[in-house]
């Protein structure tokens, strides 16, 4: 059909490479010192993944997720005695929760420093004015008791504690979903240690945030609508047990193996870009994560934009908060294998729960949706396959107001540079496309490195043009193109015609 009717422009989405049976491009699942598998394998496709090692093992160090059943994590019970924390969290959860109210007095409970503070006024408007009768009685019922039952089963499900993914380390963490969802229940009902005491001098001050509490308490719809996503995740997993696997890896790039990106010879990729469509939606390539360095961003809290509703869609992805030390500026988090369990639509304050979604992508042979979100284009050590494309779009320029064009740019060499393809999303942004495809085609057709690209970018910068509005003008002036200022007329050396903006 006719490029101009078409929503997006460059190669096919189809012709980049993606995860596939017939392209495994992650790597395998085998423990080892810096690949924790908390699960048994061989994973047997269809059935719930056992547990690894078989019988709990305890570690209560600074290396591991202090787990809320461990016998050394202890809690006042008053003056004169201390007594095991997870006792007093079984003893408060075992008891009949009908309302808020009960469940936030259980929370409480083994959380008694807050009780000033916290306050669940958004889980109670939802639940409590929001929710038709026959709902609000089958969360009470129904999904709250299983949930419980999910979270005191920790020690059973996951028997050993999951290492810390810290600064500068490559590590890798491998959880069946349903240890994830064990964890996750263990989040809604606040009850990992360590993890509400805010000040830069506290043990996890260097992490998210993992109770639930903030979530809670938030009363504006969005709140509402990630916490109608969570509950419908619970709701999910407590009735039909999911079977899969998902592996959490933290690549870091030592300061020596950071490409030298001016004297990069390599070729830009291959460009699909469209101004329709969403990251999520590209199944099968790398999605990106606009993410924050503490990541999941504002998920737990009022945060609503591409990171918080990736994460509510995937809660799976929320447990990554749990291990991931804040991020560094050449730290990646990789995610493989998390499901969708929710569709939404809007954005921001306008963000709905639409209701469920069926994951119909495939797994690999450790049970791993073939689905990889990433937070950095790097391929990881001993992937198979083919680098599979990436996804990606306005990358830093919503909340953190970045100029599109740029950061389009950057990820448009990057990926030259690492050998991968790009689909790149405008979110609605038609001019946004055109121009970026313009300019694609003017750095193909003068054949354009990624090192030549890079220097034309960065001395952008040095030159202080830095409202953005010129710069695919002033990029394709400083590679040999030439423009009139006075009309906005753009001409490249070989009269591609370069459209300003
Ligand atoms: N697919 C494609 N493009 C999208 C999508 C999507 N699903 N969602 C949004 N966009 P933003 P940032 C476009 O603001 O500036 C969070 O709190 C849309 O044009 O999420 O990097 C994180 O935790 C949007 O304006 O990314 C961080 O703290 C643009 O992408 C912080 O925000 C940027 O989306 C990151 O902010």
């Amino acid at each position: 059909n006719n490029t101009e009717d078409r929503e997006w422009r460059g190669v096919p989405l189809s012709s980049l490479p993606c995860l596939s049976a017939d392209n495994l491009n992650v790597p395998d699942v085998v423990p080892s010192p810096d690949h924790a598998v908390l699960v048994r394998l061989p994973v047997s496709p269809g059935t719930v993944p056992l547990p690894h090692p078989s019988s709990h093992s305890d570690t209560w160090d600074q290396c591991h997720v202090r787990m809320p059943c461990s016998p050394k994590s202890q809690y006042p019970k008053n003056k004169d005695m201390v007594v095991p924390r997870w006792s007093v969290i079984t003893e408060a959860l075992s008891r009949k929760i009908n309302s808020v109210e009960d469940l936030e007095r259980a929370v409480l409970e083994y959380n008694s420093r807050y009780i000033s503070k916290w306050k669940f006024r958004g889980l109670h408007h939802l639940l409590e004015q929001e929710f038709e009768e026959e709902e609000r009685a089958c969360f009470f019922n129904k999904t709250l008791p299983v949930m419980v039952q999910l979270a005191l089963s920790l020690p059973d499900l996951v028997t050993r504690p999951p290492p810390l993914l810290l600064q500068g380390t490559t590590h890798s963490v491998t959880l069946s979903q349903m240890q994830i969802a064990s964890l996750l229940a263990n989040a809604f009902f606040c009850t990992f240690p360590r993890r509400n005491a805010k000040g830069n001098d506290t043990e996890y001050a260097r992490y998210p945030d993992i109770n639930f509490n903030r979530l809670f308490f938030h009363k504006e719809q969005r709140s509402l609508e990630k916490i109608k996503c969570l509950l419908h995740y619970f709701q999910r997993v407590t009735t039909k047990p999911p079977t899969g696997t998902v592996t959490f890896t933290r690549q870091a790039v030592l300061p020596r193996d950071v490409p030298k990106w001016e004297a990069s010879r390599q070729s830009l990729p291959s460009l699909h870009v469209s101004s329709a469509g969403l990251i999520e939606e590209a199944t099968g390539l790398l999605q990106v994560d606009f993410a924050n360095k503490y990541l999941g961003g504002g998920v737990l809290g009022l945060g609503c934009v591409q990171e918080e509703i990736r994460f509510v869609l995937c809660p799976e992805l929320i447990i990554s908060r749990l291990f991931t030390q804040v991020l560094d500026k050449t730290d990646a988090l990789i995610i493989t294998g998390c499901e969708q369990f929710s569709r939404a639509s809007g954005y921001s304050s306008s963000f709905r729960w639409e209701g469920p979604h069926e994951d119909k992508t495939p797994m690999d042979q450790w049970g791993r949706r073939l689905c990889q979100a990433y937070a950095g284009f790097k391929v990881i050590e001993g992937s198979g396959g083919i680098p599979t494309g990436v996804a990606t779009g306005n990358w830093g320029c919503g909340a953190f107001k970045g100029n599109p064009r740029l950061k389009a740019l950057i990820q448009l060499a990057v990926c030259g540079h690492i050998g991968r393809d790009l689909a790149y999303f405008t979110f609605g942004d038609q001019q946004l496309r055109d121009d970026l495809f313009t300019m694609y085609i003017f750095l193909k057709e003068n054949n354009v490195t990624v090192g030549e690209l890079t220097q034309a970018l960065n001395h952008h910068g040095y030159r202080g043009w830095s409202d953005g509005s010129d710069l695919f003008q002033y990029v394709c002036h400083s590679l040999g193109g030439s423009y009139d200022s006075d009309t906005d007329q753009e001409l490249s050396k070989d009269s591609a015609d370069v459209r300003v903006k």
